[in-house]
């Protein structure tokens, strides 16, 4: 079995990213021994918005530290750079041409994201699900640790591999989203009804894992709350409080019913303050981590590695993939 998945770096990721993705990527190495694992730093996908250059290959190492500090083991897992393995735009290339625009434009991120950005949307905003969709499929990939907003890119990776399929003949794995029951949706600290998310303007609505632990700590404890005063799972009435809860769950593996009892009588001052020093030692474990790899030569090592494992297997879909389609010479 295959897994594979990866985050764009377009910021350091935030307690969202970590909960719904990287948690998730680390608790799946540690309990599939025997599938092969690679994730990646989706640094093609980052330029779907302009960046700024340096930013970007600031976020580029940092992230690929930050996979490491947060649990996943280079004998394990194969860690790579996305650019660095050059079938992925290849690729992508290919199944632009084996989509359809209408299906592109129905997928909930381009509409949200275009909207934001008005006139200046790039083509790649628009076409980027075909270039998740050759990640994806370049590997044979049978699962894929995702975040609840990525489940419909998923869903089009699976139609495109399977039109592909039946066109061509049997060429992809068709693979399956694996999204955890609860975390998969972290929402924004300032507003629960909107999805955490590193590019947001507001920095107060998330946290990421690089964030002062003293900062972090306020922008807990300044969370919006409910106006209900109790700490109480439910997403209709009380969804900040119960946006609180699940970071806090996901934290300490507690149930909603066991923090609910913990705080029946007391206000949500005692929970955030609670809350607030449990993110603070997750942050301090992943930081002093990060620290002691960062500047290290082991992380360029891990890279090369991945690189280079992950274009052998690249590689040999590449070229069947052309062949499939009648394209080059051989
Ligand atoms: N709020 C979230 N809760 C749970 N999971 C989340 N993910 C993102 N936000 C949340 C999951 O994190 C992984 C990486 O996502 P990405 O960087 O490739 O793109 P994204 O989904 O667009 O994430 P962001 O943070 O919202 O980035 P920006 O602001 O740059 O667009 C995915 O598995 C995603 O589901």
């Amino acid at each position: 079995m295959r897994i594979l998945s990866g985050i764009q770096p377009t910021n350091v990721p935030t307690l969202g990213n970590y909960i719904g993705a990287i948690k998730n990527f680390v608790k799946m190495q540690n309990e599939n021994q025997d599938a092969d694992i690679l994730v990646f730093v989706a640094d093609l996908h980052s330029i779907t918005v302009p960046r700024d250059r340096k930013d970007i290959k600031k976020n580029i190492r940092s992230l690929a530290a930050l996979y490491l500090a947060s649990g996943l083991d280079p004998n394990r897992t194969h860690i790579f750079i996305q650019s660095e393995v050059h079938e992925h735009a290849e690729l992508g290339w290919v199944l632009e041409c084996n989509s359809y625009i209408g299906e592109m434009e129905r997928m909930i991120q381009f509409k949200e994201k275009s909207a934001k950005e008005g006139a200046s949307v790039t083509t790649g905003l628009l076409t980027y699900p075909c270039l998740m969709a050759a990640d994806i499929l370049l590997y044979d990939t049978n699962l894929v640790p995702v975040g609840e907003d990525q489940k419909q890119h998923v869903e089009i990776t699976r139609d495109i591999a399977i039109r592909f399929n039946n066109k061509y003949g049997e060429t992809f794995v068709v693979p399956e989203p694996m999204i955890q029951k609860s975390g998969a949706r972290i929402m924004s600290l300032q507003d629960p009804l909107k999805k955490m998310s590193k590019s947001d303007p507001n920095p107060k609505g998330y946290i990421t894992l690089l964030d002062d632990i003293n900062e972090a700590k306020n922008k807990i404890k300044r969370a919006v709350t409910d106006s209900i005063g109790i700490v109480k799972y439910d997403t209709v009435n009380q969804p900040a409080v119960s946006n609180l809860m699940t970071i806090y769950s996901s934290f300490t593996n507690m149930s909603f019913d066991e923090i609910e009892n913990k705080y029946s009588g007391l206000g949500y001052k005692e929970f955030k303050e609670d809350l607030s020093e449990i993110v603070a030692n997750e942050l301090t474990k992943i930081q002093t981590k990060y620290n002691e790899i960062i500047n290290s030569n082991e992380l360029d090592k891990i890279l090369d590695e991945g690189r280079d494992y992950a274009s052998r297997i690249a590689y040999k879909k590449m070229a069947k993939v052309y062949k499939r389609i009648g394209l080059g010479r051989y």
